[in-house]
């Protein structure tokens, strides 16, 4: 083992807190694509900033409707990994760990983290657009459903680019940086705000900030230490017993 990785091993042992920034990086190895990795079949010639707003949804429903179905089956089929479960490991060893996800698709729920804070919402759930209840089951083919409650049009429970964060999730993520001795980066490009600010935070309050990505990113010159691997690779390493 590396230098920086035994160094990095000693620290999170030594913590009462770490917090984990994962982004899409994390759920690559589960088979879920990457924003930046261009789109498969049927939607290669969307880009998701494209379609991940309210304006999409707005202008054409049924094809942003379409395209979460298509996420949703994806991601419903994949599994965390190693690294996710190296992640509830380190829960054995480390007081606390607070997981603050970009992803949407509930691998760091699913593998046993205990205290996930989900930033961007969850595509497994689906809400109204116009009552927000949660909807669990719809009938009819009208695309997209319709909600039983109110009639308005359902949506993924999901943060759109131009909506703003879960009041509840933002406000305990800053706190758990605020309060965190170590913070892991991982898999994330840095591209998406405020997320993105998260590990800068870090870095102003002095906190020992780790990135794991497969490539630096704009956040890695503030980072205290760059792994470079994939997130499956590298988290077995640092968190195993
Ligand atoms: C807000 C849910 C304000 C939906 C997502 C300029 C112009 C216009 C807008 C803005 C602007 N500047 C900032 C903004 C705001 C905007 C934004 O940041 N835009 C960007 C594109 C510039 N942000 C917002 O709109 C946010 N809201 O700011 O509200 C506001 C305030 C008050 C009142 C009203 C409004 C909301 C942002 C949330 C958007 N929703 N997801 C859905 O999923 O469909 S974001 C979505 O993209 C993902 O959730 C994810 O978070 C993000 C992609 O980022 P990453 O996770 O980093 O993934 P990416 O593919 O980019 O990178 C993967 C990385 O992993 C790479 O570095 C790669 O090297 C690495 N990797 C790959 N494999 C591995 C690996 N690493 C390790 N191991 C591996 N195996
Ligand atoms: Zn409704």
């Amino acid at each position: 083992m590396d230098q920086s990785t035994s160094e990095l091993r000693a620290r999170l042992r030594a913590a009462r807190h770490v917090v984990v920034l994962s982004g899409a990086g994390m759920s690559a190895e589960s088979g879920v694509p990457t924003f930046r990795d261009a789109q498969t079949g049927l939607w290669a010639r969307f880009r998701p900033e494209d379609l991940a707003t309210p304006e999409a949804y707005e202008r054409q429903p049924d094809l942003v409707w379409n395209w979460y179905a298509w996420r949703r089956e994806l991601v419903g089929r994949a599994e965390p990994h190693a690294g996710h479960v190296a992640l509830v490991e380190l829960e054995r060893v480390v007081a606390r760990v607070t997981i603050v996800t970009q992803n949407v698709d509930g691998l760091h729920q699913r593998a046993g983290s205990t205290h996930v804070l989900e930033l961007h919402g969850n595509i497994l759930r689906t809400v109204c657009s116009e009552c927000r209840r949660k909807v669990e089951r719809w009938t009819g083919d009208s695309v997209p459903p319709r909600c039983p409650h109110c009639q308005g049009p359902l949506r993924p429970d999901v943060v759109w680019f131009g909506e703003s964060l879960p009041q509840g999730a933002w406000l305990s993520a800053q706190q758990a940086v605020a309060e965190a001795d170590v913070m892991l980066v991982v898999g994330t490009s840095g591209l998406v705000e405020p997320a993105a600010s998260l590990p800068r935070l870090a870095r102003r309050y002095d906190i020992f900030a780790a990135e794991i990505n497969l490539a630096p990113t704009p956040f890695t010159p503030s980072a205290s230490l760059f792994l470079s691997g994939a997130a499956g690779d590298i988290l077995p390493s640092l968190c195993d017993p």
